[in-house]
């Protein structure tokens, strides 16, 4: 039987690799075999372009029809090479963002039409559409305090997304509750700016009665 893939999205510092590990960790301790993977990246290739557009290794300005597609190439690939295999041999798969990434970054974030991002991430992902969606939604402001001290405290640096003016940030995130809204069959609203452990039981619900 094919796998179920559920994805993880939201703002900067909701919280998604925390909760996509610790749900790994809790399937794979009910004895499921579980694939994680997070966009950009995941491949080769995908770790190569991932370069290119967080800490801009190419050496000049991405403009942002680039930006789009550089995604969605990393994606096909990640999609292809890993996502679908996995979901096909029975594995359950996590992914640290995926498509709709595109639709509230590019689309919502940098104004591109929804509509032109939805097709462009058809193209990509094949039938490889999430069965599970959960969009940690956190404000703006308390996302950015979350990565301030992440970075105090590893001398890590902001990329070039997380560098983008607090108006962006605040157009993702109405971008990412519209998505849910248009697709509430899929979509799972968790307020993550509440204690990790809370955060976690209420994904682990969604999750269980996804699997049955
Ligand atoms: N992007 C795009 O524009 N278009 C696309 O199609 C795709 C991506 C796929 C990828 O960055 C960037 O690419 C991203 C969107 C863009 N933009 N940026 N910037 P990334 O992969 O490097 O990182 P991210 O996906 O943006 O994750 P993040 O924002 O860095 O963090 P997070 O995964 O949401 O949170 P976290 O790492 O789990 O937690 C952050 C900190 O908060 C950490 O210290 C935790 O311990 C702490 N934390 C987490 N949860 C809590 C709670 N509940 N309470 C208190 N503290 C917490």
């Amino acid at each position: 039987m094919r796998g179920k893939f559920i994805t993880f999205e939201g703002p900067e510092g909701s919280g998604k690799t925390t909760q996509a590990r610790r749900l790994l960790a809790r399937l794979e301790k009910d004895g499921y075999s579980v694939l994680y993977a997070r966009e950009p990246g995941g491949t080769p290739t995908g770790e190569a372009i991932r370069e290119i557009l967080q800490y801009d290794k190419a050496g000049e300005p991405i403009c942002r029809e680039t930006e789009v597609l550089l995604f969605a190439a990393s994606r096909a690939q990640l999609v292809r090479h890993v996502i679908l295999p996995a979901l096909e041999s029975g594995r359950q798969v996590v992914c640290d963002r995926f498509a709709d990434s595109t639709t509230a970054y590019q689309g919502f974030g940098r104004n591109f039409p929804v509509e032109q991002m939805l097709a462009i991430n058809e193209f990509a992902i094949n039938d490889a559409n999430p069965d599970l969606t959960l969009l940690l939604d956190v404000e703006v402001s308390l996302g950015f305090e979350r990565l301030t001290r992440r970075h105090a405290a590893t001398a890590s640096t902001w990329d070039r997304i997380e560098r983008e003016e607090r108006a962006f940030h605040e157009q993702v995130r109405r971008g990412y509750l519209e998505l849910a809204r248009r697709w509430p069959e899929r979509f799972r609203v968790v307020d993550a700016g509440r204690d990790m452990d809370v955060v976690e039981q209420e994904i682990w619900g969604h999750v269980r009665r996804l699997l049955g």
